[in-house]
């Protein structure tokens, strides 16, 4: 895409109210990871829930790949000031995957655990919403494709209304929690709920 071409785009873009301030529109996409990315082992790999349940769960890869899926078009926006619009994911629906669980009454927030460690939290009436999605697809194919693997591969969390970092990839467990974790960002400095359209990129300071 030209340079002309990607600043009309993003001309329309800000005027139709899906820019936010301090962000510029990317036609590529870029990676961000902290640290290495995780090799997929289908055979071994499992996603777990655990806390605030009646019931601890995992599924194995081909468990999780039975769960009803839908189709997701959103936009994306990272605090490193870039954003990607019109991405289209496949996945299991939050809401959806709820109904699999019985959460207890103490259940507020939500945390998202990754290999590696990374992690990042939310409140539960967040991820409670119709575009939060687990996504095991990009662009029609499966994250765990080589070439996507680094975008999350084989399962990402997708919260479209948050900066792309509340997005965890190679999610491996979700923790119902009634108090709340501030993730490996959080405790970093960056803002607890990260809003694009707020800006809430840092932690106020407070002196
Ligand atoms: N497990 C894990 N998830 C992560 C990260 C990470 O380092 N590890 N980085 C976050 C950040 S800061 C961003 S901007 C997005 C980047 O996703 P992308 O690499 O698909 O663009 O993933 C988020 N999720
Ligand atoms: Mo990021």
């Amino acid at each position: 895409m030209s340079y002309l071409s990607r600043r009309a785009k993003e001309k329309e873009m800000r005027k139709a109210g899906r820019l936010p301030d301090g962000q510029s529109l990317t036609e590529k996409f870029p990676v961000l990871t902290y640290g290495p990315t995780p090799s997929f082992e289908p055979a071994s790999w499992d996603l777990r829930v655990f806390g605030a349940v009646e019931q601890p769960r995992r599924w194995t890869w081909h468990e999780f790949t039975q769960l009803p899926r839908g189709e997701l078009t959103c936009d994306i926006h990272c605090v490193t000031r870039w954003s990607k619009f019109d991405t289209r994911w496949e996945g299991v629906f939050f809401r959806d995957f709820l109904r699999e669980l019985r959460l207890t009454d103490a259940a507020r927030y939500v945390i998202a655990h990754c290999d590696y460690g990374y992690t990042t939290n939310l409140p539960l009436a967040a991820m409670d919403d119709d575009d939060v999605m687990l996504a095991v697809k990009y662009e029609g194919r499966w994250l765990h494709e080589p070439d996507l693997i680094e975008h999350g591969g084989p399962l990402r969390t997708l919260v479209p209304k948050r900066y792309f970092w509340k997005s965890a990839k190679f999610l491996r467990a979700l923790e119902f929690s009634p108090v709340d974790k501030p993730g490996f960002w959080e405790q970093g400095g960056y803002h607890n709920d990260g809003d694009p359209f707020q800006e809430q990129r840092m932690r106020r300071r407070r002196w």
